[in-house]
C-alpha cells in the first residue's frame, strides 16, 4: 500500500494552519533557510519581490530541500507566470489581483487541467520533485495543486461568492494593504485599520460558509493572532527582507551599536 502524499493542499484541507514565510529576495537559498527554521511554507514573491523565472525555480527546489511547501505569487495578470510556476513545482500560486469572476476564471484556466481549466501539458520539473511519473501527477494535479485568488479591492468583496463558488478556486488570500487603501479610497495604507479588519473577518466567515481555504497575508503577529482568531488556515508572516533587518537591528541594539 502507498502512503497518501502530505501536501500543503492535504494539510489545509486536513484542517492545519499553515504560517508560510514571504520571500522577497530573489536568492534561493533564503528558502531552504526559511523552512528549516520551521516554516511549513514559503511563499515566492514575483509581484513586488524581487523573484523571476530562474530564481522562482531554483527557490522552489530549495523550499522542498528544507522540508517546505513551495508557493509562488505571479505579478499582475501574468497567468501564464502562474502556469509555469506550477510546471516548476509550486504546490500553490497566489494570484494578486482577482477583482472579477473573469480574473478569477482566467486563474482557473491557467492553473488546472481540462475540463475544469486549460493549463497545458508540461509538468515535468514538478512531477519529479514530487517524485511521480507524469501520469500520477496528472491524476492528481488539479486537486494537489491551489489556486488561491487574492481579494484587495471593493471590486473584488463585491464579486466574492462568485468568486468562491468557480470550480478550481481552492481559496482566497487576502492582500491588507491593497485592501485598506482601495476601502478608504487611496487615504492610507491600513491593514490593522477597523474596517479592513471587518472586511478580513468577513472574507474569512464567507469563504469557510462555501467550503474554500482562506489566507491573510499578516504585517506583524498581532495581526497573525487576529487572523488566526478570524479563522484563517493560512497565514503569511514575515518578510525575508523584514527578517534579516530585524534580527540585524537587534543585534546591534543587544551590544548597544
Ligand atoms: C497586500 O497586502 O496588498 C499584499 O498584496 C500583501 O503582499
Ligand atoms: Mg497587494
Amino acid at each position: 500500500m502507498t502512503t497518501p502524499r502530505v501536501t500543503l493542499a492535504s494539510r489545509l484541507r486536513s484542517g492545519e494552519t499553515i504560517v508560510t514565510a514571504w520571500s522577497s529576495l530573489a536568492v534561493p537559498i533564503l528558502g531552504e533557510l526559511m523552512a528549516r527554521a520551521g516554516y511549513k511554507a514559503v511563499a515566492l514573491d514575483m509581484q513586488h519581490g524581487m523573484h523571476d523565472v530562474a530564481s522562482v525555480r531554483e527557490g522552489i527546489l530549495s523550499v522542498v530541500a528544507g522540508g517546505g511547501h513551495p508557493m509562488v505569487r505571479p505579478p499582475v495578470d501574468e497567468f501564464a507566470t502562474a502556469s509555469r510556476a506550477l510546471d516548476l513545482g509550486a504546490e500553490a500560486v497566489i494570484m494578486p489581483m482577482v477583482n472579477s469572476v473573469d480574473d478569477a476564471l482566467a486563474l482557473v484556466a491557467a492553473t488546472k487541467y481540462p475540463p475544469m481549466g486549460a493549463r497545458s501539458w508540461g509538468p515535468h520539473r514538478a512531477a519529479t520533485l514530487a517524485g511521480l511519473q507524469p501520469p500520477a501527477y496528472f491524476s492528481s494535479a488539479n486537486a494537489d495543486t491551489l489556486a488561491f485568488a487574492m481579494i484587495e479591492t471593493p471590486a473584488a468583496l463585491e464579486a466574492l461568492d462568485d468568486i468562491l463558488a468557480l470550480d478550481g478556486i481552492d481559496g482566497v488570500f487576502v492582500g491588507p494593504a491593497d485592501l485598506s487603501l482601495t476601502l478608504n479610497n487611496g487615504t492610507a495604507v491600513d491593514p490593522k485599520g477597523e474596517a479592513c479588519l471587518e472586511a478580513c473577518a468577513d472574507i474569512a466567515r464567507r469563504a469557510r460558509a462555501a467550503g474554500r481555504l482562506a489566507g491573510l497575508f499578516c504585517i506583524d503577529a498581532d495581526h497573525a493572532r487576529a487572523g488566526m482568531a478570524m479563522g484563517y488556515p493560512l497565514l503569511a508572516l514575515g518578510i525575508d527582507v523584514g527578517l534579516v533587518t530585524a534580527g540585524a537591528m537587534e543585534m546591534l541594539k543587544s551590544i548597544g551599536e
